[in-house]
């Protein structure tokens, strides 16, 4: 969407506006608030303290975090969703974060039987089954294979399994957390199983975690031979052992539970194993009684950010609305945003990089009064695939289903500015 003329000029009003502070009125209040809370010996004209005393010298910090201003973007999960800390899944604060990369440190994590803390001395990946020769390849093996860098979204097929059954969570963080989007740097898996040598009947690949799990899947060998990856790198530095240090599948586009972590076996085979995470986990009930099974890809998808919320309007005036887009067919095409649920829609601008099966960040400018606004946004990806309502959703899918629920979601935004999930029929 490109800002029209009046957007740009009440910019130009509010900047000027912001400069007397508490000026900017009602949703002032917000920000005005957190200013009064700081330390007013800090501000103009005052020499803040840091200032006046020199900071920490370099070495202190040999690992760097963030700002403990900071402290309150981390992960976070609901403890009423499952029975265990170590079955569980925590929640990437999406509504804190701009961009398409999600630091190593908030990406949300999934894990079954708690996170495996690898010596990687001690730790194999193995490949064996309808090859020519087993291997059994040590970290060092790997890294002497051609390695490439690829950006790509994870989603967990779960993600937003909660509001099936009508809005549920307060905040893009609980609804849509379970994405996170990296580069990975890793092994093209063909050449491995090249390396390995295949035999004419090899159809499936059975993959194999090493934590109290052994989380296993079975994946299609054309897919195998496409675009996965055996990765040993998240964003430039070794995976995090939430991650699956030290090696870790990676299957663009499709859904998360593939992406075995703490990866120590592929074995090929002619058929798939049929294991209890693609027969009684991941599949999708539908309403005659029977179930979708094998439903690798991710539909596209996609959630506002900011405003959400966790991230509530925090001023009259120019407004950006902020968020994320993702495909498992591809790229994202086109993205458009609704202010009144969906009845009318503009195009969202675009920016930074648009990547095959990864998330592409959006922004769509407004100027709000203190209107009651319907936020939705809605992917289209090259494949001409629009994301779908909810209600379309439920039509062909029911309301049994935990899993594959991109449908579009709304976000109420109050007079005041606070914003929460519901559903428009
Ligand atoms: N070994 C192993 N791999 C695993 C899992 C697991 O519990 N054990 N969980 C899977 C699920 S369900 C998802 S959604 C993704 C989550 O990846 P993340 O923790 O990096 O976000 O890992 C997958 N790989
Ligand atoms: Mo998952």
């Amino acid at each position: 969407m490109n800002e029209d003329a009046s957007a740009r000029l009440s910019r130009r009003r509010l900047l000027t506006g912001a400069v007397g502070l508490g000026a900017a009125g009602l949703g002032g209040a917000a920000m005005a608030g957190r200013a009064l809370a700081g330390n007013a010996d800090n501000l103009p004209p005052h020499v803040p303290e840091w200032t006046r005393t020199l900071g920490d010298g370099v070495g202190v910090r040999a690992y760097g975090q963030p700002s403990k201003f900071e402290k309150h973007v981390v992960r976070r999960d609901v403890q009423w969703l499952t029975a265990s800390r170590e079955s569980s899944v925590s929640f990437t604060p999406l509504h804190e974060l701009d961009g398409i990369i999600t630091p190593n440190g908030l990406c949300f994590e999934r894990h079954h039987g708690g996170i495996a803390e690898i010596d990687p001395q001690d730790h194999r990946l193995i490949v064996h089954g309808l090859t020519d020769k087993a291997l059994m390849l040590t970290l060092a093996d790997l890294k002497r294979f051609p390695r490439v860098n690829r950006i790509h979204f994870l989603e967990c097929a779960a993600n937003s399994g909660m509001e099936w059954r009508g809005a549920q969570l307060n905040g893009c963080q609980y609804t849509h957390g379970m994405v996170h989007c990296v580069q990975y740097t890793g092994v093209p898996l063909k050449l491995i199983l090249e390396e390995a040598g295949l035999k004419p009947n090899a159809k499936w690949i059975l993959a194999e975690g090493a934590d109290a799990s052994a989380m296993t899947r079975s994946l299609p060998l054309a897919k195998a031979l496409d675009d996965c990856l055996v990765a040993t790198r998240m964003n430039g530095e070794m995976l995090r052992p939430e991650q699956g240090y030290p090696v870790r599948l990676v299957v663009p586009g499709w859904e998360g539970n593939m992406w075995v972590k703490w990866l120590r076996r592929l074995e090929v085979g002619d058929q798939p194993w049929q294991v209890r995470e693609e027969t009684s986990k991941y599949t999708d009930l539908l309403p005659d009684g029977r179930a979708r099974r094998f439903t690798f890809v991710m539909d596209a998808k996609s959630v506002i950010t900011s405003p959400s919320p966790q991230a509530p309007v925090a001023a009259k005036g120019f407004l950006v609305i902020s968020g994320l887009a993702w495909s498992g067919r591809g790229t994202v095409r086109r993205v458009d945003v609704s202010l009144d649920g969906g009845r009318n829609w503009r195009e969202a601008k675009i920016d930074g990089p648009v990547l095959d099966k990864a998330c592409v960040r959006f922004y769509a400018e407004t100027e709000w009064n203190g209107e009651e606004l319907l936020l939705q946004s809605r992917a289209i990806d090259d494949t001409g695939y629009v994301q779908p309502t909810k209600d379309d959703l439920r039509k062909i899918r029911g309301t049994n289903s935990i899993y594959h629920n991109n449908g579009i979601q709304t976000w109420r935004v109050a007079p005041s500015g606070e914003v929460e999930n519901v559903e428009v029929g």
